[in-house]
């Protein structure tokens, strides 16, 4: 039965009985007992032996000793948010889950983002899949969309997960490397595992390396089922849709960030949520009817393979808000347990032999992770639909059942609890009929094609990401025949593709292509027809030196944050500077600190001193330089443009009495006129990645 007394803040309640404050509390032993030193072990004499008697230092050390849990054998490093679900178009005919029918409703989410291959501790920005595993807790129990944010996956067979896993590890013998792809057993895996192509794609492609969690998709990659109250099944895959828009960084800047700030999508998420920058998602579905299983080229139940959104339509349903980060990493970030198999009634499953392994994954690794079969007690685990069963005992039981029966059927605790009634989940009466056998379907054999839609459908400048992706990749491996196993492989893909990485890695072109391309495109595909992003959270840097235009810091800054972006003053100390006219201009962070790959452009203000001194600052000066590089909006104001010019910025137009914009270098006599408006488009545009930019070193 659902809940009545459902509110949209349920689950925040029930984590505030759970919630622990030290405000006015005096320290205590695990028992209770108030502790008069925590400084100094109880000894005999000052400079004797500690005593077995000192119950506090015995209980702090062993706390301490225990305070680690495995980390997830995948996905180990995270970011979570929590959040709220609402529904704009009730899908009543296709489902009976609550959340998706009633559009009076409000559900209460929490979210975790991942990377896949590294260890809790490394660095967000590596090029990997990224994980967005959403719990949605409905009035009929706890949902789980645990996807990634690409739409395929690397096999089509959960049986090879462990095998997958193991090649894009780091290597057994030493460790290395650390969340990276770029090394041989990956690709050995990939030459020898041609099901591979099509994801191998999205993983050279620049989804695998997200500005900002609040920037990617997120697909359910598997088709579901939904059913209705007749009992009528209809193919669903999930998708989420950023609000700002699908961006991502450039490579050169990933690898620098993963130094300069390895926290970094971590912290952006983090801080957008603590400054009321809502990260926001539509929620939509490709349905297909039961009817239509088979009017693909491809099978619905091969994990490889997208339904193209030209063949069928994603149909927006619902939003999702990220409105309030953790209290506490460990409790909720950490601990909390996402199943496939968590579904409410009106879901269920499809017979994807990818999906049907990951049923069984889950709650398997998550007894050894959280210590036994009450995990789901533990309060971000915990539905705020009501439980009750017979599950017993077990390792850190929290609840009491004062009842004489813990079993069913039982006449002593009034037959309670109760089983059936009305919401209670049924299965999709799927029937089935075949032998046992070990043998992929034939519909699952064409592992090209998609991966030829994937790549026919990027922009020129995505084609070169990819190309420069590969070549990154197979370059970092030591044997040369998995380098052209690859490369026999794209080129049945696209000889192109081929041709171009084959001349990256010092192997063989080859010279015909294995399979000739269907030239289909999917329009979807490509982020550069993503919709437009905004300026919504964007950082941008301001230069300023002594001597600087206080003005046009004051002025650009203001437009700048009226838009929502979140301006910085750097400066080659902390402090202030003193501007031109004797104010004092506020400096956010000392260059040193920061760098331009933390940034999403930059704004070089005018003040002839200022950009002198600028001038003369290698930091400042690498700063344009690398903004420019990786194709961010650059500003210029007066004596400002010098600075650019100083950084090798040359055969840009400058502006002469005007605003002048071009390929995102916005350039203007003062904060005036259009120069805001025309920066503000140029950062909204996120990259300007057509921009010339080979000759400026950085
Ligand atoms: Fe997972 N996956 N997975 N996976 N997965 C885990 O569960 C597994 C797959 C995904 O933030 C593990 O609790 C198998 C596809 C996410 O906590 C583990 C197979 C997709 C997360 C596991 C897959 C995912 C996980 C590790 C192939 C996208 C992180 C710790 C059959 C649709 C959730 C854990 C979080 C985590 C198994 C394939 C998404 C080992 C066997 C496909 C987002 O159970």
């Amino acid at each position: 039965m659902a809940d009545p007394a459902h509110r949209e803040d349920q689950k925040q309640e029930q984590m505030d009985r759970r919630r622990v404050n030290p405000e006015g509390t005096r320290l205590t032993t695990d028992q209770g007992i108030r502790v008069d030193d925590t400084d100094n072990s109880l000894s005999a004499g000052e400079r004797g032996p500690s005593l077995m008697d000192d119950f506090h230092l015995r209980e702090k050390i062993t706390h301490f000793d225990h305070e680690r849990i495995p980390e997830r054998v995948v996905h180990a490093r995270g970011a979570g948010a929590y959040g709220h679900f609402t529904l704009h178009e009730s899908l009543a005919e296709y489902t009976t889950a609550e959340f998706l029918t009633d559009t009076s409703l409000t559900t209460p989410v929490f979210v975790r983002f991942s990377t896949v291959a590294g260890s809790r501790g490394s660095a967000d920005t590596v090029r990997d899949v990224r994980g967005f595993a959403t719990k949605f807790y409905t009035r009929q129990g706890n949902f789980d969309l645990v996807g990634n944010n690409m739409p395929v996956f690397f096999i089509q067979d959960g049986i090879k997960f462990p095998d997958f896993v193991h090649a894009v590890k780091p290597e057994p013998m030493n460790e290395i490397p650390q969340a990276q792809s770029a090394h041989d057993t990956l690709w050995d895996f990939v030459q020898l595992q041609p099901e591979t192509l099509h994801m191998m794609m999205w993983l050279m492609s620049d989804r695998a390396i997200p500005r900002s969690y609040a920037m990617m998709q997120g697909f359910g990659v598997h088709t579901f089922r939904l059913v209705n109250a007749g009992g009528r099944g209809t193919f669903v895959k999930f998708h989420w849709r950023p609000k700002l828009g699908t961006h991502s960084l450039a490579w050169d800047e990933t690898q620098k960030i993963a130094g300069k700030d390895p926290d970094f999508n971590r912290r952006d998420l983090w801080d957008r949520i603590d400054d009321g920058d809502h990260p926001e998602f539509e929620f939509g579905v490709q349905l297909v009817p039961e009817e239509d299983e088979h009017r693909f080229d491809f099978d619905l139940l091969d994990a490889t393979k997208i339904i193209p959104e030209e063949e069928v339509p994603v149909r927006p349903v619902g939003t999702l808000v990220l409105d309030r980060n953790p209290d506490n990493f460990f409790a909720e970030t950490e601990q909390v347990a996402f199943h496939l198999a968590n579904v409410v009634p009106g879901i269920d499953f499809t017979n994807d032999p990818l999906l049907q392994a990951r049923l069984f994954s889950y709650l398997d690794t998550q007894l050894i992770r959280l210590g036994g079969p009450n995990f789901p007690q533990i309060p971000i685990n915990r539905p705020i639909a009501p439980v009750h069963n017979h599950h017993r005992d077990g390792y850190h039981q929290m609840d009491v059942h004062p009842a004489q029966a813990s079993y069913h059927k039982n006449s002593l605790s009034g037959g309670c609890p109760v089983v059936g009634g009305e919401g209670a989940y049924t299965h999709y009466q799927e029937r089935v009929d075949g032998n046992k056998i070990r043998k992929r379907s034939e519909s699952f054999a064409d592992h090209y094609s998609q991966a030829t839609l994937f790549w026919n459908s990027m922009a020129g400048w995505e084609k070169e990401h990819i190309v420069g992706a590969f070549r990154f990749e197979l370059g970092k491996c030591d044997h040369m025949h998995i380098r052209q196993g690859v490369v026999e492989h794209l080129n049945r893909v696209d000889h192109d593709l081929a041709v171009q990485v084959a001349e990256g890695v010092g192997v063989e072109p080859p010279e015909e292509p294995a399979i000739a391309n269907h030239g289909r495109t999917s329009p979807a595909l490509s982020q550069a027809n993503a919709p437009a992003g905004s300026v919504q959270g964007r950082k941008i840097a301001v230069l300023v030196a002594d001597g600087v235009d206080s003005a046009a810091v004051a002025a650009a800054g203001d437009a700048l944050t009226a838009a929502g972006a979140v301006c910085e003053v750097l400066a080659a100390k902390d402090g202030f500077v003193q501007a031109a006219g004797g104010a004092q201009v506020e400096v956010t962070r000392a260059m040193p600190t920061v760098a331009s790959v933390l940034y999403d452009a930059v704004l070089v203000p005018g003040g002839e001193e200022s950009v002198q001194t600028l001038a003369q600052d290698g930091d400042a000066v690498h700063f344009v330089a690398e903004a420019f590089v990786h194709c961010k909006a650059v500003g210029a104001l007066d004596a400002g443009i010098g600075l650019l010019e100083r950084a090798g910025i040359t055969g840009v137009e400058f502006a002469d009495g005007g605003v002048v914009s071009d390929a995102g270098v916005v350039t203007g006599e003062g904060p005036g006129g259009d120069f805001s408006a025309k920066l503000i488009d140029a950062i909204a545009a996120h990259r300007h990645w057509t921009r010339k930019k080979a000759h400026v070193p950085a």
